[in-house]
């Protein structure tokens, strides 16, 4: 039930939580709303406009661009450079990392990396889907421009992640380390309200989320737990159910209210997994753990991964500590023969 705090008033309020605060982060989360309200507009309308359906161009990861896809990306860029306080933005939408390189840019103290609209493929067949965001403070010296390692930071470094689910309400989550805390969008105020306060996930659940039609090149340890989450009935009596929607923020968004694990291994078509680690996986990894939740490559923590390139992808398992922890020993027993 929302209390009527808007996002903005609870940023102000929990600015008191970092002492050295100087606002700045603060500022940056109310452009990220401001783009969040500009891009739910638009995939409001999305079937009455036209600008559903493929834009014509494709992104480094070779996926065909949808238009709101290429709409969110420049929104969300927009949203950073218009108030100075990123040094550059990191998107799944572009090639390289855009550096911006004015005056007050270069004297700015973080970095963005994004997926600017998750599960874009779904638009056309309204099914909900999402914005992904990860913030860092610069490693490279204020003042200049931001160089490529300020992007390629472990998980572990992030100051604040974030989603924006447009679903049947839209709704904005995010963590600067302190909890993670959900406000769903009042289109009648124009505001994001406080909903759901300190999210946690049982550490347990009943949802596993996986696209099975990938099973045959599943890991063997994979396809074992899927075989145990079909046969093993817990104690309750009630048997798993598969729940995959094919859009990783409401997957993700649903299993944390709910208990659930999501898992996207390496498949024939992905043999490093499909999803990307800076600006998919480590933002969720961050708000799985604020919650109590956990995230895992299989073996090792997502947040303690250190990144290589900007686009780099990875397997990830995340959800309920306990179904993650399953899944892991399943892939520790049996291993794939080399
Ligand atoms: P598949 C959407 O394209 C996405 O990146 C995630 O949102 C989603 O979880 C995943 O890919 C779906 O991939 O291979 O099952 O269609």
């Amino acid at each position: 039930m929302s209390d009527m705090r808007t996002l903005g008033e609870f940023i102000v309020e929990k600015q008191h939580e970092y002492p050295n605060a100087s606002g700045e982060l603060s500022s940056l989360l109310s452009s990220i709303r401001l783009a969040a309200k500009i891009v739910n507009r638009e995939i409001n309308k999305a079937g009455l406009a036209d600008i559903t359906g493929a834009f014509g161009g494709e992104n480094v990861q070779g996926e065909e661009q949808q238009k709101l896809d290429v709409y969110a990306n420049e929104k969300f860029k927009a949203a950073m450079a218009a108030r100075d306080q990123v040094c550059g933005v990191a998107s799944e939408e572009e090639d390289e990392a855009v550096i911006f390189d004015s005056e007050l840019s270069r004297n700015a103290k973080y970095v963005i990396l994004m997926d600017p609209l998750d599960g874009s493929s779904n638009i056309d067949v309204n099914v909900s889907v999402g914005t992904i965001f990860s913030i860092y403070r610069r490693v490279s010296p204020i003042g200049q421009p931001a160089t490529i390692d300020d992007f390629l930071q472990p998980g572990n470094q992030q100051v604040a992640a974030g989603y924006i689910i447009y679903g049947s309400s839209t709704m904005l989550v995010y963590t600067t380390g302190n909890g993670v805390h959900g406000f769903t969008y009042d289109p009648s105020i124009g505001a994001f309200c406080l909903s759901h306060e300190s999210m946690t996930i049982p550490e347990d659940g009943k949802i596993y989320s996986i696209n099975e039609g990938n099973y045959i090149r599943f890991p063997l340890g994979i396809k074992k737990y899927i075989k145990y989450c079909q046969e093993n009935v817990p104690e309750e009596g009630r048997p798993y159910s598969s729940r995959y929607i094919g859009s990783l923020v409401s997957d993700f968004h649903r299993n944390m209210l709910k208990g659930g694990i999501f898992l996207y291994p390496s498949t024939a078509a992905y043999p490093s997994g499909k999803l990307r680690l800076l600006y998919e996986c480590n933002p969720m990894a961050f708000i799985i753990e604020q919650a109590g939740g956990k995230a895992s490559n299989g073996h090792q923590r997502i947040m303690d991964i250190k990144p290589t390139e900007l686009h780099q992808r990875v397997p990830f398992f995340v959800g309920s500590t306990n179904m993650v922890e399953k899944t892991e020993a399943f892939l520790a027993e049996f291993p794939d023969e080399d």
